[in-house]
């Protein structure tokens, strides 16, 4: 069973939907919630005098003004998921309410399944990223994909070995803000997903990164430009990267991801529950506050193991799956 979303996807390995989401309803909850969790840092980390000013800042100044203050693994206060690998007790995770409403939107979950069918899960590869302008950023963030530059990869490479065999997912991204060349939006290559699943190396700070990735620097790029409301739909062999953000301004995004239901993860024993089945019984995650338990349960899980999950690089036997023998 094939429509044209799909079969866009499948062929060309990304797809723009354009004007799906409300700025007002669906999209600015989220960036609330961040700026309120900016408030509380600025509590807790500002200098006591400076508190009263700052908290009266905009989005963008509260944040310049937290990035300068050192404050241990920022980013992942803005990321909806726990971190990669130091995973402790008091590890902070950016799950709100709003994002679970994003994760469960009609109006996406209509998108997700023209391409993977009725029964869906959402799954736990997901990320919200708050890019300053690369300028700004200190030296060792140029190239952390959360607040700079991705390297190029392939989405079902950041499973683990099972998921990378036997899970169909996509990726869903989302813009905050209008995201083009020059902010650093992610740049593709036509129908490239067809080669499958390449071998990947470990890049900077341990980031999955595409083997001989420098051969795509030279061929012809797509760039996935979008307007606030756009869904970027990527397919989980598409190979892409984001460019550095060389604007003055943020650009912020959430890439989310689903996966057909009854398949593994790829990151267990993160939450993957189903958001849409023809079974109501199935849907047994129902509301933000589950959710969350299902985050805090699995962070009990990863606790003593200190990791939430691994990237075991997909390596094949011989190099026939690296990029330089299949171009
Ligand atoms: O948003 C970005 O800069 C990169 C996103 C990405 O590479 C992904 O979602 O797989």
């Amino acid at each position: 069973m094939t429509n044209s979303l799909q079969k866009k996807l499948h062929e060309n390995g990304y797809l723009i939907v354009k004007n799906v989401l409300n700025f007002n309803t669906d999209l600015k909850p989220i960036l609330n919630d961040m700026e309120f969790v900016m408030d509380c840092l600025i509590q807790k980390y500002a200098k006591k005098r400076e508190i009263k000013k700052v908290l009266n800042l905009d989005f963008k100044k509260k944040y310049s003004y937290i990035s300068k203050l050192n404050i241990y693994d920022l980013d992942q206060y803005f990321n909806t998921r726990l971190p990669r690998d130091h995973v402790k007790r008091d590890s902070d995770y950016f799950a709100t309410q709003s994002l679970w409403n994003l994760i469960t939107n009609k109006k996406i979950l209509d998108v997700v399944e023209k391409i993977l069918g009725k029964e869906i899960m959402s799954n736990p590869v997901q990320n919200t990223r708050i890019k300053q302008p690369e300028k700004k950023l200190p030296k060792g963030s140029i190239y952390d994909g959360l607040s700079g530059r991705t390297p190029w990869h392939q989405d079902a490479a950041v499973l683990n070995t099972r998921g990378q065999k036997l899970t169909d997912m996509v990726t869903v991204w989302i813009p905050f803000t209008k995201t083009t060349k020059k902010n650093g939006c992610m740049i593709t290559v036509k129908k490239i997903n067809k080669m499958g699943l390449l071998n990947h190396i470990s890049g900077y700070r341990g980031q999955v990164e595409l083997k001989n990735s420098e051969l795509l620097d030279d061929m012809k790029h797509i760039y996935l430009e979008a307007n606030i409301g756009d869904l970027i739909l990527l397919h989980k062999h598409s190979i892409h990267c984001s460019l550095p953000n060389r604007s003055n301004d943020f650009r912020i995004s959430a890439d989310l991801r689903y996966n057909i239901a009854g398949q593994p993860s790829g990151r267990e024993p993160l939450p993957n529950f189903y958001v849409r089945s023809k079974n109501k019984k199935n849907l047994k995650i129902k509301n933000f506050k589950q959710w969350l338990a299902l985050w805090e349960k699995a962070k009990q899980k990863c606790i003593p193991r200190k990791f939430a999950f691994k990237y075991p690089l997909p390596t094949f036997k011989n190099n026939k799956r690296d990029l330089s023998n299949l171009i």
